[in-house]
């Protein structure tokens, strides 16, 4: 049975990861936070919480002694580091907690795999945020970095040090180049959760609004429970590499808003611009949706499109779910939990 240990198993891809791993047969080895409260319940949710072969570790990626008795205690196959301070605006609040935990912690386990066992294979999820300001489009594994967020700037580091272990001491890091990926797992700081849970409280009569930043943003939005699935394939190939996922589809902040009313049977329209741009209920002539310039960002990444060819050609990895299918299955998500008083 291979073992397997990942880092932020409270988090959206830790979650699905460990519920594919299971599935697969491994023996997983979830790590979390101690805080006052630790909350299981994405694992709850997808009903994998007391599996047997699931055992939870208490672990911070920034305390590298904690790091090291963890590798040498578990004797892992193979290392998923999830856990990140993965929040791009609170990075721009919080840039040197992002470096230690986001940066500094992927260097944690890398060195730690360096000196108890150089044969465990690592995943580090990097980003599509490294790309940033706009070089080249569609995005790919080729494309020149340009982080615009410490978050950015971090995960790029990770990603660095990821290629240096490869090659200085043939350590099996794969990184992969994931583009936003969503679900109804998704935390609800994120943009589109963020929509589908309002959007569900609105059409249930329990918020009147949806206040949002940059509605022009464009990113590329797939599915997360198939984006954990490339994961698990980069550390089955026979050479670790790099791997842009994504679905080379993008849409504005402003589309995703939309589509997600729409689920709910409510057509908008919007009218103004920049700070003053509303969404108005076509049908109620309410406004529903405005802007507060509290969610801008100090420096934006504008447009984000990724070409997966490389993963489709080299993993057979490809995305299957539509972003109408993804928006949709939020939202019905969103409106189940709120009518029954669910608060995550
Ligand atoms: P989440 O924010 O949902 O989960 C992050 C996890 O990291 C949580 O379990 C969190 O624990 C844990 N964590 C944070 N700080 C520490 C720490 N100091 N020590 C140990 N654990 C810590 O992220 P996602 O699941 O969405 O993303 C997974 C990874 O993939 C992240 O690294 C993210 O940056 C990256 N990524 C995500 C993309 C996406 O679109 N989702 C796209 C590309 C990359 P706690 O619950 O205690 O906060
Ligand atoms: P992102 O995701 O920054 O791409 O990082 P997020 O959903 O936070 O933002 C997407 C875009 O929406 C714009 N936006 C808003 N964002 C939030 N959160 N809240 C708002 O009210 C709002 N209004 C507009 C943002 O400005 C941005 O342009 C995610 C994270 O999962 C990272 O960890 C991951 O690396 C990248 O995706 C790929």
């Amino acid at each position: 049975m291979k073992k397997a240990i990942i880092t932020g198993i409270t988090g959206q891809d830790g979650a699905y990861l460990a519920e594919l791993l299971l599935e697969k047969g491994y023996d997983v080895y979830g790590t979390f936070r101690r805080t006052s409260s630790v909350n299981f319940w994405r694992i709850e949710e997808l009903g994998i919480e007391s599996h047997p072969n699931l055992h939870l570790v208490e672990y911070d990626l920034t305390d590298q002694a904690n790091t090291i008795r963890m590798v040498m205690e578990i004797q892992p196959d193979e290392i998923y580091n999830l856990a990140a301070q993965s929040f791009v605006g609170v990075s721009f609040e919080q840039p040197l907690a992002t470096a230690h935990i986001t940066g500094l912690g992927a260097a944690h386990l890398l060195e730690a795999i360096r000196i108890v066992n150089p044969k465990i294979r690592f995943y580090q999820a990097s980003t599509s945020e490294m790309f940033g300001k706009v070089q080249e489009i569609p995005q790919k594994e080729s494309t020149p970095f340009y982080p615009r967020s410490p978050y950015g700037v971090a995960k790029l580091y990770a990603h660095w040090m990821c290629i240096n272990y490869r090659e200085s001491y043939g350590i099996f890091a794969a990184s992969g180049i994931l583009f936003n990926h969503e679900s109804p797992l998704r935390g609800r700081e994120f943009v589109t959760r963020k929509i589908t849970d309002t959007v569900a409280k609105i059409s249930l009569g329990k918020q009147d609004i949806l206040e949002l930043g940059n509605l022009d943003a464009k990113r590329d939005w797939g599915y997360a429970k198939e984006y954990v699935e490339g994961m698990w394939r980069m550390l089955q190939c026979e050479e670790p590499d790099t791997y842009v996922l994504a679905t080379n589809r993008t849409e504005t902040v402003r589309d995703f808003v939309t589509m997600a009313f729409k689920a709910v049977g409510t057509k908008l329209e919007f009218k103004g611009e920049g700070e003053n741009e509303i969404g108005v209920d076509t049908a109620s002539g309410k406004t529903v949706v405005r802007i507060n310039p509290k969610f801008y960002r100090p420096a934006e990444v504008e447009l984000l499109i990724g070409n997966p060819e490389k993963a489709k050609r080299e993993l057979g990895w490809e995305p299957s779910t539509t972003l109408e299918e993804l928006c949709a299955m939020m939202v019905k998500e969103d409106l189940r939990r709120n009518t029954v008083g669910f608060s995550f």
